[in-house]
């Protein structure tokens, strides 16, 4: 083993690497078209935003992403904000979809196998450490931690992980570990989750967020890349193998990863399902939010167009336009209307004697006049008529709108065409 280079950060020599190509179906139509990782989060941001910020500000300055499902609005964002990276200050930044590298039909089949088809492309630019993430989660975290406890631990692949209650477990990878955080077993999405000894009603869970030394990675992928049993996936495959195989560890993700939230307790979502999308966004709107999206000194960067801002203004009747604990994007003209409690994206327009409470509105929405409506998403350019009402009657809303477990409304175009 090479020793780390102390006092150097680990992360200049470190590529991340982005996984983005999964669908996320429980997003339901907020994912027909799009990616998971391109879902808007926060009023600004995409969910992908998040990774790639955190790769940034934890000094990593080769990125790449690779896509698969639905990419065109998420390979637009990509190029649109994250095409900074220069190349002559030994920077990258790389957007790799599948069928382009290995054949032109073959699509990434798992996520162990949408690194090896591009493993060409990292070789050539020769990191030291890969640093495996998933696009799909919201939080923030200072990957130079991980890379550095890897380094000291002497660890063939390092594991994201933290505690989840036990029978919420069986959708992620599950481990034990030793009293130095070796990983001893790992489970991938067990049915029946073993919980943490000494703690049995919480199980330890895989971010499915990976440090790898790029050579070690490398030659595990092309390994199982002749393994007729493998499903090419890391939390299936890759992972199991090094437990039994080589030396794992976990590395916690607790409220130390990130230096600049310490008061904080450690948020991690992964804003997978209608309910859990609609309550991260709404929570933004409490007065100190668990995640802080203000915090100056881990910025979450994204692309965003230059709009003017947010107005508030009295319609022709003299009723104020007004907005009460919610969060405003720019391009937003709020006439007459109310919101409370509520997350708009940028370009929303809200007309007179509407009233919104805890509605999440994706960019370029318009609400007609007298509209009301409780607990929504709506989808990027829904138009609602004057007039309708949402979150009043269960049994209406279930006819006409997607209703989430816990009764929350998502709204599309198509939804609302097809009550005229
Ligand atoms: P899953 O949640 O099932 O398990 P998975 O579907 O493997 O996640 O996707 C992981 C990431 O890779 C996501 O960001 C997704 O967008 C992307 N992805 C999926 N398939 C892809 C493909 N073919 N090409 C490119 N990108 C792809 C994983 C781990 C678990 C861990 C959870 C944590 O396997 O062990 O607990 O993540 O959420
Ligand atoms: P965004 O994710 O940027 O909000 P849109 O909501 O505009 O993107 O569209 C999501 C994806 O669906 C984009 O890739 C876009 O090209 C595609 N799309 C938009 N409108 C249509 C349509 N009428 N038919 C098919 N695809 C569409």
């Amino acid at each position: 083993m090479l020793e780390p280079r102390r006092n150097q950060p680990l992360a200049r020599d470190a590529m991340a690497y982005v996984l983005a190509g999964g669908r996320g179906s429980r997003l339901k139509e907020l994912t027909d078209r799009r990616a998971k990782p391109a879902v808007y989060f926060g009023g600004k941001t995409r969910i992908i935003d998040f990774a790639l910020s955190n790769a940034l500000n934890s000094g990593i300055r080769r990125l790449a992403v690779a896509t698969q499902y639905k990419a065109h609005s998420l390979i637009r964002h990509l190029q649109r904000g994250w095409n900074f990276l220069r190349p002559e200050r030994n920077e990258s930044f790389d957007i790799l979809p599948a069928s382009q590298r290995v054949s032109e039909t073959q699509w990434y089949e798992g996520t162990a196998d949408a690194v090896y088809q591009n493993i060409d492309i990292i070789e050539s630019y020769n990191p030291e450490y890969m640093v495996i993430l998933a696009g799909d989660h919201v939080y923030k975290m200072d990957y130079e931690l991980m890379l550095r406890q890897h380094c000291e631990a002497e660890a063939d692949v390092t594991v994201g992980c933290l505690e989840v209650p036990r029978m919420e477990a069986s959708g992620f990878g599950v481990m034990h570990v030793d009293d130095k955080d070796n990983i001893v077993a790992f489970v991938e999405k067990p049915v029946d989750p073993p919980g943490i000894p000494g703690n049995p009603e919480m199980a330890l869970a895989s971010m499915g967020i990976y440090v790898f030394r790029t050579k070690f990675l490398m030659d595990q992928l092309r390994r199982d890349a002749v393994d007729p049993n493998s499903s090419r996936d890391f939390g299936t495959d890759i992972i199991p193998y090094i437990v039994t195989h080589g030396k794992a560890v976990a590395h916690r993700f607790t409220k130390s990863c990130v230096r600049s939230t310490a008061e904080n307790e450690a948020y991690w979502r992964d804003v997978g399902t209608i309910d859990a999308y609609w309550e991260a966004n709404i929570d933004l709107t409490d007065v100190t939010p668990e995640l802080d999206l203000y915090d100056r000194d881990w910025p979450i960067w994204t692309y965003s167009e230059l709009k003017p801002p947010a107005k508030f203004v009295h319609d022709e009747e003299g009723r104020r336009g007004m907005a009460v604990s919610s969060l405003v994007s720019g391009d937003c003209i709020i006439s007459g209307g109310s919101l409370r409690r509520s997350l708009l994206f940028t370009g929303a327009r809200i007309h007179s004697y509407a009233e919104l409470e805890e509605v999440v509105m994706l960019p370029d929405c318009v609400i007609g006049r007298s509209a009301r409506l409780r607990r929504a998403v709506l989808d990027h350019g829904v138009i609602i008529p004057e007039g309708l009402v949402v979150g009043e009657d269960p049994k209406l809303d279930a006819k006409r709108f997607r209703v989430s477990e816990k009764g929350v409304c998502l709204i599309t175009q198509p939804m609302i065409d097809r009550l005229a």
